[in-house]
């Protein structure tokens, strides 16, 4: 595997994802985010879908990335004429190629490749470069799905998409698809793996070694159903595995949160790459054998992604990695003094993870000793959130616990609906949270208070 070149589609399939509509501001904004870290192309989406998705395209096109900019389309001349009008690089024309599609829109083979070469052959007449797309292929008949690639290829495609469109490959069955297909084929392949069995990576990075030279990614790994090969762990294990570059990997977190932001899907702390807990270690084994060498317990070092390990302290925390912490903060304990703090930590299986000031805190008890440390100080705040009447509050209830920095959500009764409690470590933060909180659906107002002092059962203040 040489050259390996990135489409996003984040605009086009990333759309597609059900709740995900991007305003055409949004859509710009994420072009040129994707074109600063390094993709090729940019497909922008389906110009005949809509007003905006025609204006956006339009748009993204008049931006003169350095990426490709592509639009979607069916094999009908109307749709290459909005995508000629958007005034972009190359056209993506997708026919389906199973024989159930074909009879689903009334076609037979012969019509099929007559429509796609008349497409095609338009496209290029207009000075449209054009990818086509055998849409379905991984569940076509494999002769059809050549011959109609030929003819395209003849009529002026010098780009063919074969995608997974429902997710069935696995990475052995769709690497030999690719290499049978690169050898018949006089074009630069594309795939474009779905993710409903979770293969996606796996499929999109088989069929580089099959002979691909593009694959198909969005962020977050958005789109139909279960979505497409998520862009951040493929860049990644390109690098990682095949020691092979392609875009700005320390980059991708931020461009992972915008995108959580812009579509209102939260990504699950597990999510590769940029999930909450990914370069996160737990038990007292992991830990211990980290601080000595982190390379024990990680694929790669988080800083490859722009990310910072972190050691969580709860009961599966051995004395190694509370010490280490301890000693992180200016905090050093006699062997008794830890031991002790350690047996503290582990009789309260309830909390779920230590933050610095509680070590502190313990610290302060075991030694008796007032500790002057200076930590940087937490922002925390209630914020009471009202829902449009129609909807179901504990949906919106759901998605809030997603967001980094909200820690706990209440259902209330009342003038509001939802009561929540963030815990940050800034003013930025907490403003990105709260507009986070009002870009979901069903969310009318909200009203938050900043938190001066706290009072825990004991009455200590604990600031
Ligand atoms: C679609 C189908 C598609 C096309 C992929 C491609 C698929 O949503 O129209 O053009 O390469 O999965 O087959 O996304
Ligand atoms: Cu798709």
């Amino acid at each position: 595997m040489k050259k390996v070149l990135i489409l996003d589609t984040t605009l086009r399939e990333g759309e597609q994802t059900p709740g995900v509509s991007f305003s055409i501001e949004d859509k710009l904004q994420i072009a040129r985010k994707l074109d600063e870290i390094g993709i090729n192309m940019i497909e922008a989406g389906h110009p005949v879908v809509s007003k905006d998705v025609f204006e956006a395209v339009k748009r993204i096109a008049a931006e003169r990335l350095s990426a490709e900019i592509l639009a979607h389309s069916r094999a009908l001349i109307s749709d290459v004429d909005a995508a000629i009008k958007c005034d972009v690089d190359r056209v993506a024309i997708f026919l389906g190629v199973t024989k159930e599609k074909l009879r689903s829109m009334n076609i037979d083979e012969n019509k099929a490749i007559e429509m796609a070469v008349n497409s095609i052959q338009y496209a290029r007449d207009h000075g449209l470069k054009v990818r086509f797309t055998a849409e379905d292929a991984t569940r076509a008949d494999y002769n059809f799905v050549v011959r109609i690639c030929k003819a395209a290829i003849e009529a002026g495609a010098d780009r063919i998409s074969i995608p997974d469109t429902v997710g069935c490959m696995t990475p052995f069955k769709i690497k030999e698809l690719f290499s049978r297909l690169s050898s018949e084929l006089n074009a630069e392949l594309d795939a474009h793996c779905h993710n409903d069995l979770g293969m996606a990576v796996a499929n999109a990075l088989a069929a580089l070694e099959g002979g691909a030279t593009a694959v198909h990614t969005t962020v977050n790994g958005l789109g139909e159903r279960a979505g497409i090969t998520p862009l951040e762990p493929f860049a990644v294990a390109l690098k990682v595995i095949y020691n092979i570059d392609t875009v700005k990997l320390d980059k991708l977190p931020e461009l992972s949160t915008m995108i959580e932001k812009l579509s209102g899907i939260p990504i699950s702390p597990l999510q590769p790459i940029v999930g909450d807990n990914v370069f996160s270690h737990k038990g007292g084994v992991h830990s211990a054998a980290v601080i000595f060498d982190p390379r024990t317990y990680e694929a790669f070092p988080p800083e490859l992604v722009g990310r910072q390990r972190e050691i969580v302290i709860s009961k599966y925390t051995g004395k190694v990695a509370v010490n280490e912490k301890l000693k992180r903060l200016g905090i050093s304990l006699t062997e008794e003094e830890l031991s002790k703090l350690l047996q503290m930590i582990k009789d309260r299986p309830d909390i779920r993870s230590y933050r610095d000031v509680d070590l502190i805190e313990l610290a302060e008890k075991v030694t008796g000793r007032k500790l002057e440390i200076q930590i940087p100080k937490k922002i925390e705040a209630i914020v009471l959130i009202k829902c449009e009447s129609n909807i179901y509050t504990s949906a919106v209830a759901r998605r809030l616990l997603w967001i980094k920095g909200i820690v706990k959500v209440f259902e209330i009764s009342g003038d509001f609906d939802i009561e929540i409690y963030i815990n940050v470590d800034s003013i930025t933060q907490l403003n990105e949270i709260l507009e986070s909180i009002r870009a979901i659906k069903g969310v009318v107002s909200t009203n938050t208070k900043l938190i001066l002092k706290k009072f825990d059962n004991l009455n200590q203040s604990t600031f």
